[in-house]
């Protein structure tokens, strides 16, 4: 018999050092792994090669190699395929494959993660980094959890998508390093960036210039490029040291607002509006919009809208998803600003998970000029997160009432983050809610149900006369997790009917709501709280994403609850107690 396929032994090598890999991941039997190990090392060191003992029919011969995994080895290398390999690796998360690509993470702690907090990808694995989760586990520890997020860092810069708080910064960065240049006329931000997305491809910078080479040396002059990936006329790309693209794009004083409408997007956007064009008997692309041959001039993105008889639409709204009617009605909302806030609910202190205390947030809360902060620390069935005791809530309590005394310029509101348990109750006795000043309820386990099942439990939570909030509502984590199973436009028909708020979670993993079900969800007349869900005094500042999203979701500040001063928002926790004694 002879190898029908071109393995080679290098080949057979790496396929038995991944199933010994493998093995472990799934947490068989040691000695099962350490036989491939063993097998793969025998193999290396052979002298003859591979093919001739398999043509002798004298696998077997080799030390470490029995029966089995010689029938194992003769499959691969007669068909170039392993049945059993590639169901082994079907059988594990896909996500534990990029986890082990992290220096300092093996597969013992890979499974002691998964089986300790449920964690499957880099991505769940760096938000249970942020949220403290591996301080207390046992085998890990802040340090462990340091180091691992400094690997996260640097493996996220390969990924093809980033979160859009991963990249904003360096683009402004880059943006006012461009505008340095004195050939510099205009620029600008374009792309999934200038619409807020929550997760983007690259960055993409448009100029106008009439020195074209000059802004271009310039630009490749900026001390955080790599590489450089093309260079043209007009386009440059290269690769910062966030790992993503930079695409700049340089174009006329005359060209811009046309180059910038185009760049800016969305691909649906741009079609429709090209469609609108063709109605009034116009072409539009990148480069101006024209009646055949005569070009109609315009100085800024405002009159290139105008021309088209639109009011400006805000980049935000640039998906195809009605803007353009509404920019036709002249009926496109006043979008919320991050100045509309007036106070953040769903703040966790060290009495759960949180890195910093009740005073160092309510201080961060006044410097950041907001009237009130909701303190929201997890519920007793979150044992993972130091979820509050009845007593430790006491003293919590305590605690605010007296800082409530002493701080004139804040006030400070007793909340809980209550986990909804899997039948869809709370945490707790009415006995211990109705000492709350809001209950904001979530899913935190279980979350593999049914989508008919995981409906049901949330609605039940919103059934809870104690229930204030519901927090994160779908559990998704951008680019690491899929939401799990669930009705949303039942959940917030529901949330609707008995008047209780839905989070816009403002943490840059979460934002969820996302944006298209905030729209919804203002239609069906449910109000919004943007939270940051923040777990130290830098997490407060996360509330930006959100206000973000919540723009890109059609609200504006009058959707929002916490753009309510601390006598309406009060009032509104007051009616819902009012409503349970009542
Ligand atoms: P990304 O990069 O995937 O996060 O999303 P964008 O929207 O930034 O996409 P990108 O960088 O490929 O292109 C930037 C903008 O340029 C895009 O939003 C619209 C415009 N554009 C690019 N290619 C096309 C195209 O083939 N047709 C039209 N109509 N517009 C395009
Ligand atoms: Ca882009």
């Amino acid at each position: 018999m002879t190898a029908a396929t071109d393995k080679t032994k290098k080949d057979l090598i790496s396929l038995l050092e991944e199933i010994g890999l493998l093995l472990e991941l799934r947490g068989d039997n040691p000695f099962k792994s350490r036989a491939y190990y063993r097998a793969a090392r025998n193999i290396e060191s052979l002298g003859p090669d591979i093919d001739d003992l398999l043509q002798k029919g004298a696998l077997e011969s080799v030390r470490g190699i029995g029966k089995a995994l010689a029938e194992k080895i003769r499959e691969y290398l007669t068909t170039g395929r392993l049945v059993y390999y590639e169901q082994l690796r079907e059988s594990i998360p896909v996500g534990f494959l990029e986890m082990i690509r992290l220096p300092g993470l093996g597969p013992k702690k890979i499974r002691a993660l998964h089986e300790m907090l449920s964690i499957q990808t880099v991505g769940e694995l760096e938000y249970a980094c942020m949220e403290n989760r591996l301080v207390t586990l046992p085998g890990f520890g802040i340090k462990t959890q340091d180091k691992i997020l400094a690997v996260i860092e640097n493996f996220k810069r390969y990924s093809e998508r980033h979160l859009y708080s991963d990249i904003i910064g360096q683009a402004e960065e880059l943006k006012a390093y461009v505008e340095r240049c004195r050939d510099v006329l205009s620029i600008s931000i374009a792309g999934s960036l200038r619409r807020k997305n929550d997760t983007v491809k690259d960055i993409d910078l448009l100029v106008a210039t009439d020195a074209p080479d000059s802004v271009a040396g310039h630009f490749l002059a900026f001390p955080l490029n790599e590489s450089t990936v093309a260079h043209g006329p007009t386009k440059i790309s290269t690769t910062l040291s966030s790992g993503s693209n930079s695409d700049l794009r340089i174009v006329t004083p005359e060209q811009f607002p046309y180059a910038l409408h185009h760049f800016t997007g969305s691909k649906d956007h741009n079609t429709a509006m090209r469609s609108r064009a063709k109605k009034y008997n116009l072409k539009m692309n990148e480069y101006g919009l024209f009646r055949e041959s005569e070009s109609i001039p315009c100085t800024s993105e405002e009159e290139l809208f105008e021309s088209l008889n639109l009011s400006f639409i805000p980049p935000e709204l640039r998906e195809d998803q009605g803007e353009i009617e509404a920019a036709e009605t002249g009926t496109i909302p006043r979008l919320i600003e991050e100045s509309d806030i007036r106070g953040v609910l769903h703040v966790h202190t060290t009495a759960s998970d949180g890195s910093d205390t009740l005073e160092s947030l309510a201080g961060t809360a006044i410097d950041m000029g907001f009237q009130y902060i909701g303190i929201s620390d997890h519920s007793k069935s979150a044992f993972y997160a130091g979820g509050l005791s009845v007593e430790e809530i006491d003293r919590q309590h305590d605690r605010i009432d007296e800082l409530n005394e002493r701080l004139p310029n804040i006030r400070i509101f007793k909340g809980i983050e209550s986990d909804i348990l899997p039948d869809g109750t709370l945490d707790y006795d009415n006995t211990v809610l109705e000492t709350f000043d809001f209950v904001i309820a979530a899913v935190h386990s279980h979350f593999t149900m049914t989508e008919a099942e995981m409906t049901l439990r949330i609605m039940k939570a919103l059934d809870n006369p104690f229930t204030t909030i519901l927090a994160h509502p779908t559990g998704r984590l951008l680019l690491s997790r899929e939401p799990y199973r669930v009705n949303m436009e039942k959940v917030i028909r529901h949330a609707a009917e008995r008047g209780i708020i839905i989070e816009l979670n403002a943490h840059p993993r979460r934002l969820d709501l996302d944006w298209k079900l905030c729209r919804f969800a203002k239609n069906s007349g449910v109000k919004i709280a943007i939270n940051p869900d923040a777990h130290d005094c830098a997490g407060l500042r996360d509330i930006r994403f959100g206000v973000n999203i919540a723009r890109k979701g059609w609200l504006t500040a009058d959707d929002c609850v916490n753009c309510l001063d601390t006598l309406a928002i009060e009032q509104i926790f007051f009616r819902r107690n009012q409503q349970i004694f009542s």
